[in-house]
């Protein structure tokens, strides 16, 4: 048994995310988590909200709210999305908890022992009516490259450059529309990473079996070499800058910098989840602490490729510079964008559906099933509601549907709501265990590798078998002249549908659930990973009582793709 530490990346806290939020990191961990465990490995599955950071202040700002009120808010707002998805995290935590500001102080003061963190002063935009300093993107004015009226401070949206918020001609505060704004001096601590260029560069060197868009992204990163980078913002809402409870001087107003404590907070979150349950005996070291067990952990991420910088270099940075024995990162899978009809999902613009909304719409399993069959990995990918009803149709109702309530309604009606004693299973069985145990290889294979289209792709086969399986056994016919060898395919198609709900409960758990529940079967039993489909034909004893589900999936009507196109604006 293998210890698995899984984490999503922290969903930021400005709001509910969209389906491309889900599937770029939080639903293919928890997909690979429940695999892991279904293969009997001891897995702890780590999420938090990451509440830090500017966004946060503006969004509580904008809800007439305390920044803290609204952090509780829609922590708990996300929390419950997630749930209502089947995101089977062990724990969900909070990046603005005591937890991540204890281990953020203490890594900033360990790196700054090790000589790896200075003050440095710089100039930066401070808006009078605001009176704040504006991060980069909250400064707005003309491109000097284009003349573009509304670029932001750190790229021109219409020539793409990037841009310093220096350079552009008559700024104004993006917070306030103010122009009231001017250059002042700060001071801020500067993580010195150029100094760990050669650590970092070998490290990644060192990780073979990292997929090919993580390894890109971060020797992309490497290459073009590490930058020092501030760590702490002129902002009220973070983490303070203090040492052992000590406010540094001239450093009272200011936070640590919200990419700096959010990768901590894996961490952090894990010591929240060993605190949650102080009888349980959990021990978050034992994860995260090599000199403490964590020796033989396996550590695997998930994220969007916009978030691999922070995980391949600077989260490592502040890990391994820290020369403390931290668990690194083994593996990460990375995920490219889902567009919305090409485009991007935006609240403002009602582009896009949102997680609560979604369920309003229809069952998580739905949702789950297109997203990961057609995940954004090698590329981008569109989502479309005529693609998405296309899927859920034919795969869903079509396939798996079909199979499941075909198979127990002709048993129910000819054989009565039990699995029949009759007759032996012969050639066409063993064909078929020889084709399923060769897919079954192929699935779990693709799964453990995270290469989640081909695998679902192959549990799509797998369903297929099964139906082409019951298509040429045809008990329906058979049962006129041979009421035996019908009974013998109906015993196997029963028994399918229990090896189908453990091989597709990762990316459809609650309708897996309600398939072991047709024959009184419990998940955690009957949920163990198949490696064969031979014991699994037998699995059911004959005699052995169900009862028939409702239809597991219904089909998506043409209408309603109409009407939700109109809703979440489709074009
Ligand atoms: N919150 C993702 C984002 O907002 C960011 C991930 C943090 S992972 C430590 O783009
Ligand atoms: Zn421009």
């Amino acid at each position: 048994m293998a210890r698995i530490l899984i984490t999503s990346a922290l969903p930021y806290i400005n709001g509910i995310k969209h389906l491309g939020n889900l599937v770029g990191s939080m639903l293919p961990a928890d997909v690979y988590a429940r695999f892991e465990r279904a293969r009997g490995n001891e897995v702890l599955f780590i999420c938090a909200t990451d509440e830090h950071g500017t966004p946060a202040e503006l969004a509580a700002r904008a809800a007439g709210q305390t920044v803290e009120a609204y952090c509780a808010e829609q922590h708990e707002i996300q929390k419950r999305a997630g749930e209502a998805f089947g995101l089977s995290f062990d724990h969900f935590g909070r990046s603005s908890g005591p937890q991540n500001e204890k281990l953020t102080q203490h890594f900033a003061a360990v790196l700054e022992d090790r000589g790896l963190i200075e003050e440095r002063v710089t100039t930066q935009i401070f808006s009078i009516d605001d009176q704040r300093f504006l991060p980069d993107r909250y400064v707005e004015g003309e491109c000097p490259h284009c003349g573009y009226e509304k670029a932001r401070g750190d790229q021109c949206d219409n020539c793409g450059r990037l841009l310093d918020p220096m350079e552009l001609i008559n700024p104004y505060s993006a917070i306030s529309g103010s122009h009231k704004v001017e250059p002042r001096e700060t001071r801020h601590l500067y993580l010195l990473q150029s100094k760990l260029q050669d650590r970092i560069a070998d490290w990644v060197a060192s990780k073979t079996e990292w997929p090919a868009l993580t390894k890109s992204i971060a020797n992309k990163w490497i290459k073009e070499g590490l930058q020092d980078r501030s760590i702490t913002r002129d902002l009220y809402w973070g983490v303070p800058v203090e040492r052992d409870g000590v406010p540094r001087p001239g450093f009272e107003q200011k936070v640590f910098y919200v990419w700096f404590d959010a990768p901590i907070e894996y961490i952090g979150a894990t010591q929240e989840w060993a605190e949650a349950a102080p009888d349980q005996n959990r021990d978050w070291r034992s994860w995260w602490r090599l000199d403490e067990g964590a020796h033989d952990v396996r550590y695997v991420q998930f994220m969007g490729k916009d978030n691999v910088a922070f995980h391949t270099v600077s989260f490592p940075c502040t890990i391994l510079g820290s020369e403390e024995p931290w668990k690194t990162v083994d593996t990460l899978k990375s995920l490219n964008w889902l567009t919305w009809y090409g485009g991007k999902f935006s609240t403002s613009q009602n582009r896009g559906i949102f997680m609560d909304q979604a369920l309003e719409l229809l069952p998580a399993d739905y949702w789950r099933w297109q997203l990961m069959a057609n995940a954004p990995e090698s590329d981008d990918a569109s989502f479309t509601l005529e693609h998405f009803a296309a899927v859920v149709n034919k795969d869903l109702a079509d396939v798996l549907g079909n199979f499941v309530n075909r198979i127990t309604r002709f048993c129910a009606a000819r054989f009565g709501e039990a699995i029949p004693c009759e007759g032996n299973y012969g050639a066409a069985e063993e064909k078929l265990v020889v084709d399923l145990d060769a897919k079954i290889k192929s699935y779990t294979d693709n799964l453990a590798a995270m290469e989640f289209r081909k695998a679902f792709a192959e549990l799509r086969a797998i369903w297929v078998a099964g139906n082409e399986y019951l298509q040429v056994a045809a008990p329906w016919t058979k049962i006129k002249e041979d009421k035996p060898a019908a009974a013998a395919s109906v015993r196997a198609g029963l028994n399918l549908i229990v090896l189908f709900a453990a091989l597709s409960a990762p990316v459809i758990p609650f309708t897996a659930e309600k398939m072991f529940r047709v024959f009184g079967l419990d998940p955690k039993e009957a949920g163990r990973w198949p490696t064969s489909a031979r014991p699994a034909l037998e699995f059911l004893n004959p005699g052995h009582a169900f009862t028939p589900p409702d239809v597991l999936f219904k089909k998506i009507e043409d209408e309603q793709v109409e009407e939700w196109r109109e809703r979440f604006g489709a074009e």
